[in-house]
């Protein structure tokens, strides 16, 4: 921590100064940069610069969660974020902003800014997100959760990723606590709810030994399947859209897991808008479609352009292939189910809720958004070993 310093705006325009390149992205003279903090997530600062000739934005971790200081955390989370840019930028392009350098230092790094984008959950919020969306975050998670797999690159290569991304243990401990494992056990102080509206709710919920059970082979394969190189935290906060150019963004969630956590997730965030935002139901499920079937397409497409890529499936006739692909996606669906369910769940009750209720319009409204939202996630958690097509899953969420 020697070199760390937390940049404040002056601290940014001197950082930058003295980066010939960011620099020169920005033109003029330092003293005609702008600089406007947007920090928006839980965790870190990002700041947008402006200058003549372009913008940067530029993010940085602090010793603490940022919207709990008493929560101390360690530096390395934008550590994790550049290193996850760089594995997927070659396989996804433009999905994601350009990585345009990192201090390791000062655990400061700038990214092509996305200044006329807006954050999707808060597109969706405002009613300016273009429906159809979700095809490109499907093909995002087809195209990461194949390339990145033991079925298309040497196990050397899929390995470097496993021990890299494994000591990402701070972060991956916020998800194994907040996300599978505090808000399905009473006690867990992190834990608030709509009270007393929910209480009853909340008890049952977590004296349910199928949820315990289920929630329980949840938090194995999160842990104990690492088929590829995950976001993490693939929420429609950590996505941007302007028109239809979409740029999935924070990436300090990386590790390798199983590829519907990341699927689940994104899923559990749309079925949690449509919980907030009934008359929203049919978009958000038509929008499900859309991020399965390019992810289904994607998938199967890299699988099929490098059909013998990786160890996995070296000795696979191709003939068998389109079988194989099923079995897999069938696996994928069944996670994302699951994991969608715990998503909900967590963003109902547990530390880190989602603004999308508030949408629900009174107290009496989010009430039932609430409890549609716990019924849904618990369906589809306990249920989510059966649920392995998409037919099953719009089904299944639309209790
Ligand atoms: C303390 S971090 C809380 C949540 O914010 C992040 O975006 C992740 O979703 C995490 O679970
Ligand atoms: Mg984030």
């Amino acid at each position: 921590m020697t070199d760390y310093r937390t940049v404040d705006a002056h601290g940014l325009v001197d950082w930058l100064a003295a980066r010939p390149s960011l620099s020169r992205r920005l033109g003029g003279t330092s003293t005609d940069w702008h600089v406007r903090e947007v920090s928006d997530g839980n965790l870190n600062n990002v700041f947008i610069v402006e200058g003549p000739a372009g913008a940067v934005c530029c993010k940085q971790s602090l010793p603490h969660v940022r919207v709990d200081p008493s929560w101390k955390m360690p530096l390395t989370r934008t550590d994790f974020e550049a290193a996850y840019m760089r594995a997927v930028t070659p396989h996804v392009g433009h999905l994601i902003p350009a990585l345009l350098d990192f201090d390791p230092a000062m655990h400061l790094l700038a990214m092509e800014s996305l200044t006329h984008h807006k954050v999707l959950r808060h597109a969706l919020e405002d009613g300016s997100a273009q429906a159809g969306f979700s095809s490109r975050v499907g093909a995002f998670v087809g195209r990461t959760g194949f390339e990145t797999s033991w079925r298309a690159r040497p196990f050397e290569a899929a390995m470097a990723d496993l021990a890299a991304f494994s000591t990402n243990t701070t972060l991956t401990r916020i998800t194994v606590d907040l996300v599978l494992t505090d808000p399905f056990r009473a006690a867990s102080p992190r834990n608030h709810w709509m009270s007393p509206e929910l209480d009853t709710a909340v008890t049952t919920l977590q004296g349910d030994r199928a949820v315990q059970r289920a929630v329980t082979h949840l938090q194995e394969r999160f842990l104990s399947a690492p088929q590829a190189l995950l976001h993490g935290d693939l929420h429609t906060g950590s996505i941007m859209v302007q028109g239809d150019d979409l740029r999935v963004i924070d990436g300090e969630f990386s590790l390798m897991g199983p590829i519907g956590f990341d699927a689940g997730l994104y899923i559990g965030n749309l079925l949690l808008h449509a919980a907030a935002l009934p008359d929203r139901q049919d978009w958000m499920l038509d929008e499900i479609r859309l991020f399965w079937r390019a992810l289904d397409h994607e998938f199967r497409a890299v699988w099929d352009a490098h059909p013998v890529g990786g160890d996995v499936g070296a000795l696979l006739a191709p003939q068998d292939r389109h079988r194989i692909q099923t079995t897999a996606l069938h696996e994928i669906m069944r996670d994302s189910a699951g994991f969608a369910g715990a998503e909900m769940i967590r963003r109902t009750i547990g530390y880190a809720q989602v603004s999308d209720f508030a949408l629900a319009g009174d107290r009496v409204r989010e009430a039932e958004a609430r409890h549609r939202a716990l019924e849904i996630g618990r369906h589809l958690i306990v249920q989510s070993t059966r649920l392995d097509t998409l037919g099953a899953l719009i089904e299944a969420a639309r209790r």
